[in-house]
């Protein structure tokens, strides 16, 4: 899954791609770099980031999406009005960090045929890292993961359409992050889509400044495929299908 965030303030590529022509240049890279998805958002979710309108929002997102309608596309969003146009526009998949915890957001995607991505989060992203806390870190987002699956199934969303995620550096430590990282496959009998791509944890245990952190987002993309991780989300595409194929080839000895 390859990122393209649509927004002046993400915190790896803030401002890159906030004209829908070069978003749209950028997602037609990345797909031809190997791509088998492309993750359009326009809300920056980083830490401390503030929230758009909703109109604001749908502006960024959808003149985008009309003109990638022939690759598969997921919208990162948490807004129903939103996941409503992208699917009327085609989006193949839905990509929630709130895990359609929004009023109308699980009745959104069981109208459509879409994927969705259910992730998890501790409190909102304007304070999420001020002091996150667990007392068994993965047991609570497993938890949560296995809740949010069962609110999506009982709303219509069949579980072939289900994929959860973690929520790497969202409400969480350094600590936690390696420690859910460890036990992917404890998490979810749904497949695990993981995001560390450039993260924070990357600047506390490499020290890099994030336009550095390429061989630690590497790094992580083969512990997450060793932990069971079905679909990386990632910045660099081309790189990671390095990766994705030195993998692919070890396991298949
Ligand atoms: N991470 C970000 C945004 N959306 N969605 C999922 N499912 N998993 C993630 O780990 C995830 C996500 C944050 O990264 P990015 O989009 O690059 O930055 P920003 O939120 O600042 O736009």
């Amino acid at each position: 899954m390859g990122v393209v965030n649509i927004t002046p303030d993400s915190f790896s590529d803030g401002g890159r791609y906030f004209d829908a022509k070069a978003a749209v240049a950028h997602a037609r890279k990345l797909a031809g770099d190997g791509a088998d998805l492309i993750d359009i958002g326009g809300e920056s979710t980083r830490p401390g980031a503030l929230p758009v309108s909703v109109q604001e929002e749908m502006d960024r997102v959808l003149p985008v999406l009309e003109e990638i309608q022939d690759l598969p596309v997921s919208v990162d969003t948490r807004r129903p009005e939103v996941m409503q146009a992208a699917l009327a526009a085609g989006a193949s998949m839905i990509n929630d960090i709130e895990a359609l915890r929004a009023t109308g957001a699980i009745e959104a995607v069981a109208a459509g045929k879409c994927a969705v991505c259910l992730m998890h989060m501790q409190g909102q992203p304007a304070t999420m890292q001020q002091d996150p806390h667990y007392d068994d870190v993965v047991a609570e987002v497993k938890a949560f993961l296995d809740e949010a699956v069962r609110r999506a199934e009982a709303g219509g969303i069949d579980a072939s359409r289900i994929v959860v995620d973690p929520g790497f550096g969202f409400g969480k430590t350094a600590a936690h992050n390696l420690t859910l990282l460890k036990n992917l496959g404890a998490l979810s009998s749904r497949p695990v889509l993981a995001g560390l791509s450039r993260k924070s944890t990357l600047a506390r245990l490499t020290g890099r400044a994030v336009e550095e952190r390429l061989a630690g987002s590497l790094a992580m993309a083969l512990l997450a495929l060793q932990g069971g991780a079905k679909i990386l989300r990632v910045h660099d595409v081309r790189e990671t299908r390095d990766v994705l194929n030195v993998w692919e080839a070890y396991k298949a000895i």
